[in-house]
């Protein structure tokens, strides 16, 4: 049973970076540490990466919390850690996770340096303020691999240093800057093998008198005496007690950035004696019933009790868990500054509070966007209920999945964030309810470039554009829609409508963005007199199609560059920067039209030496030569070719 200490000893602890750099290898050790499993299996087991579907690619696929106890200098702490996946088709799950933690371990692969993910990671963690810790990780592979001397490792390892501070400089908030940049001289940085198990800080060197020239020298001979020098669980364990901030001294600075409205004390205190106030950062269906992963900030949570959401609404509290990866413990009661596991009928992003508030926890901010669909349908028709039923519960759990119904076709669309992300959600619904699935296909949108306006029968309507075409890349804003006239009550229905009917566009079909709508009517004007005179101004409206793009980042051996820049070539991909070194990396962008099987094909032309990350950026114009090569995709796109998933 794992006790609940005084909160100065307990650390809410993320870890997160670029995919492949070392994470769950290098959570194992801490595990290990704190007992949880062996620590021969540490740095083999990647024991948080429990799915079947993880081990199997061999990448983390979802966020998982382990809650144990470790000891430091005679004390115990309760440590509650979140592994997050480095893959950017999981990256809202990752947007949620910070939420809970108050510190995060950012794992940098020592030879490919600071990449994509990292940046847009660590960009994530300040703005959900938390403290940034750096460990350097596959140190072995300077040695073994590069074959680098003292004086290469130490110039490598500084530059990686020297770019993590200048993201933290660029994204931190203005207070924390300073503090927070990391400083070897201060132990924020931990130069680590988690594969051989070993990890040290600056000062932990110094007192040995030990030098990167040492670790050469024992690399010739035996690794596993660095092993016993600098066991990594045990460096892992001193750096997160001593650097990683307690849930009161985070809350402290967090809490202002994170809260809208009116703010109790006991929040910014962290105290476990005010209102109850919780955070549900996810949500996963269990046997009929949603289990949620949450963070008390202020008072105690007790299983049984009613909470309240901002509208009032109540739900009752079922079950009350310390979470352990896979398994889960109960327990009775849990104070401010920790992370549980319950049964309650709630929502990721959800502000709970026992006596009612004014205020709430923002969202979270999300890196992707769905651009990427694919159409289903039940190889049962009879069967078309569950699948909705399926597809609900996924939406919950997984923030960066949208749907829709075809109205032409009834299809069920999903979009989704790469191919990957979609994989994965056709898979878990096939399981259920077995269905057909189209190939990936691009999701385009229209933007508003002309001004139009017209009256009819009682209905003013004027729409403009809000978003400069001019601009290289177009980033996606909201329609706003503003209505006169109108009593308040009825205006809320207008809307609904009038953001429905924009999704079908009038060029092509596609959902139309960058409009600033203006509607002005008479009091007792009806819905269908709104629609009709909306369908003739769309008519008139003149929109371009603009079509999304992916950032992509690619790290591939040397050797294999030139077949890969072929590849990006016969895409119409643009390479913006190429660094060559041992490992070479390629950024650049693509239209997500083209990146379709990117990813698998440069594992094959490089023997599986190149890994590509897609990021969307935002949508550019269609060029008026490529116009109806779009068009004609977009006719086809998802008829005709269904196939069997699974
Ligand atoms: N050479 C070397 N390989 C390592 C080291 N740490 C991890 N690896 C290997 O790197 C690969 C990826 O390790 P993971 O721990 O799954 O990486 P991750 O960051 O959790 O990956 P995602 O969660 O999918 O983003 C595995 O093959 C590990 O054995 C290290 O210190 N040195
Ligand atoms: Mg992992």
């Amino acid at each position: 049973m794992l006790k609940i200490p005084d909160i100065r000893y307990v650390r809410n602890v993320g870890i997160a970076g670029h995919i492949d750099h070392g994470k769950t290898t290098l959570t194992d050790h801490i595990l290990a540490e704190g007992g949880v499993i062996s620590k021969e299996l540490a740095g083999k087991a990647r024991y948080l990466d429990y799915w079947l579907e993880e081990q199997r690619r061999g990448i983390t696929m979802k966020t998982t919390v382990m809650s144990f106890q470790i000891s430091v200098g005679g004390s115990r702490y309760l440590i509650h850690l979140c592994d997050t996946p480095g893959h950017v088709d999981f990256s809202g799950k990752v947007s949620r996770a910070f939420r809970l933690v108050d510190s995060v371990l950012f794992v940098v692969d020592a030879v490919e340096g600071i990449m994509a993910q990292t940046e847009s990671y660590l960009r994530l963690a300040l703005r959900e303020v938390t403290r940034p810790i750096l460990c350097i990780n596959k140190i072995d592979r300077l040695i073994t691999e590069l074959r680098e001397d003292d004086v290469q490792i130490f110039a490598r390892l500084s530059s990686i240093i020297k770019r993590f501070n200048e993201f933290i400089d660029r994204y931190s908030p203005n207070e924390l800057k300073n503090k927070w940049k990391v400083n070897a001289k201060e132990n924020t940085v931990i130069f680590c093998s988690a594969l051989h198990g070993w990890g040290f800080t600056l000062k932990q060197a110094l007192e040995r008198g030990f030098k990167f020239r040492d670790l050469i020298d024992i690399y010739k001979n035996d690794y596993r005496e660095v092993k016993r020098i600098f066991p990594l669980g045990s460096t892992l364990a001193e750096v997160i007690i001593q650097k990683c901030l307690n849930p009161i001294d985070s809350q402290k600075k967090r809490i202002k950035y994170l809260w809208e409205g009116e703010m109790e004390d006991s929040l910014i205190e962290c105290s476990k004696d005010g209102n109850t106030i919780f955070y549900v950062s996810k949500a996963v269906y269990e046997r009929g019933r949603i289990f949620v992963t949450a963070r008390v900030f202020s008072g105690e949570v007790s299983v049984g009790e009613y909470f309240r959401l901002n509208n009032g609404s109540k739900r009752k509290l079922r079950g009350l868990f310390m979470l352990k990866a896979s398994k889960i413990e109960a327990i009775n009661s849990i104070p401010a500054g920790h992370i549980f596991g319950a049964f309650i009928d709630a929502r990721p992003g959800d502000t709970y509070s026992k006596v009612p508030i004014k205020g709430r926890f923002k969202q979270p901010i999300y890196l992707a966007y769905p651009v990427l669909a694919v159409a289903i349908e039940p190889k049962e028709f009879a069967k078309y209920n569950k699948l909705q039923e399926i597809i609900k519960r996924i939406c919950i759990e997984d923030p960066n999945i949208a749907v829709e119904v075809s109205k032409e076709t009834g299809q069920v669309l999903i979009y989704g964030i790469g191919e990957l992300h979609l994989e994965l959600v056709v898979k878990k619904i096939h399981e259920e309810v077995p269905v057909f699935c189209s190939k990936p296909m691009v999701a385009f949108r229209e933007l508003v470039v002309d001004k139009v306006e017209e009256t009819v029968g009682d209905v003013y309507i004027l729409i403009e554009p809000c978003i400069d075409p001019s601009q290289e890349i177009i980033n996606i804003v909201d329609n706003e829609v503003e209505i006169r006239g109108v009593p308040i009550n009825k205006r809320m229905a207008i809307e609904t409508i009038i953001r429905e009917t924009m999704k079908n566009g009038p060029r092509i079909g596609e959902p139309v963005i960058g409009a600033k709508i203006h509607i002005d009517a008479k009091e007792n004007v009806s819905e269908e007199e709104i629609l009709k005179a909306l369908s003739i101004v769309l008519t008139k409206l003149s929109t371009k199609i603009i079509q999304p793009y992916y950032k992509f980042s690619i790290s591939v051996s040397t050797e294999h560059i030139g077949r890969v820049i072929n590849e990006l070539s016969a895409r119409n991909a643009k390479i913006e920067t190429l660094t060559r070194n041992e490992i070479s990396e390629l950024e650049g962008i693509i239209a997500v039209l083209r990146s379709i099987g990117l990813a698998s094909r440069l594992r094959d032309v490089s023997q599986g030496k190149a890994s590509a990350q897609l990021e969307f950026v935002g949508f550019k114009m269609v060029s008026r030569s490529e116009e109806e090569e779009v068009c004609k995709y977009i006719a086809s796109r998802f008829r005709g070719y269904l196939t069997q998933s699974g």
